[in-house]
């Protein structure tokens, strides 16, 4: 059984919001209408305390995309974005799934970061989503959202090493490109034997 899941369509990684990724907007009407292929689809939401660990106002003298060593390793360090319940944290308003089965929701720990939506970023801390899909049967995922170089990237590299059967529908996600973290970003995916599909390409091997 197949899933799409659907990473951090919210206000602040769109254009206008605190930590915008260029275009991000842009990914809205193609998940909507991916979203209309799939009977089940789980959305991320990244869930932010103030004083966040990977916000840069929370370290004297230190400025966003930043990196900076932490207990787990490195941590880029952001724009404060994504707190809780904020108009920022809400999902992009054109964002239509109304079907969607799952909201995680990450980052809420205030000393650890969150970019992948199966492991909090010491790579141990787990969020459930795995338990919940191998409950659920769910084996096949196809990955949208943002940011592809960061919480979409993570999210892939982690399920297929879980063993999930991973693809990512490129034009359905967006990038920030901080430090060459594009190009790493795809280096992990390939490493990882994450595929990379289009949603038209998804569109016609579905037909
Ligand atoms: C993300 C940076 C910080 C993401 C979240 O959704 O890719 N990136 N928090
Ligand atoms: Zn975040």
């Amino acid at each position: 059984m197949e899933a799409l899941v659907v990473i951090d369509v919210q206000n602040d990684f769109c254009p206008g919001g605190l930590l915008a990724v260029p275009e991000g907007d842009q990914v809205v009407p193609v998940i909507n209408k991916l979203a209309q292929q799939f009977e089940h689809v789980i959305l991320t939401q990244d869930w932010h305390p103030a004083g966040h660990l990977s916000f840069a106002s929370s370290h004297a003298g230190k400025a966003p995309f930043d990196v900076i060593d932490v207990d787990y390793g490195k941590q880029v360090l952001w724009p404060d974005h994504c707190l809780q319940a904020s108009h920022g944290a809400a999902f992009h308003a054109a964002l239509n799934i109304p079907h969607a089965e799952l909201i995680i929701r990450k980052g809420f720990r205030k000393g650890i970061d969150s970019y992948s939506a199966f492991f909090e970023n010491d790579h141990q801390t787990a969020t459930g989503l795995a338990g919940y899909l191998r409950e659920r049967g769910i084996t096949t995922l196809f990955m949208a959202g943002l940011a592809l170089d960061f919480c979409v990237c993570w999210s892939a590299v982690d399920g297929q090493q879980l063993g999930f059967d991973v693809t990512v529908i490129e034009n359905a996600t967006r990038g920030i490109n901080t430090n060459g973290s594009m190009d790493a970003a795809y280096e992990l995916m390939h490493g990882a034997g994450v595929h990379l599909t289009t949603a038209d390409d998804l569109r016609t091997t579905r037909q």
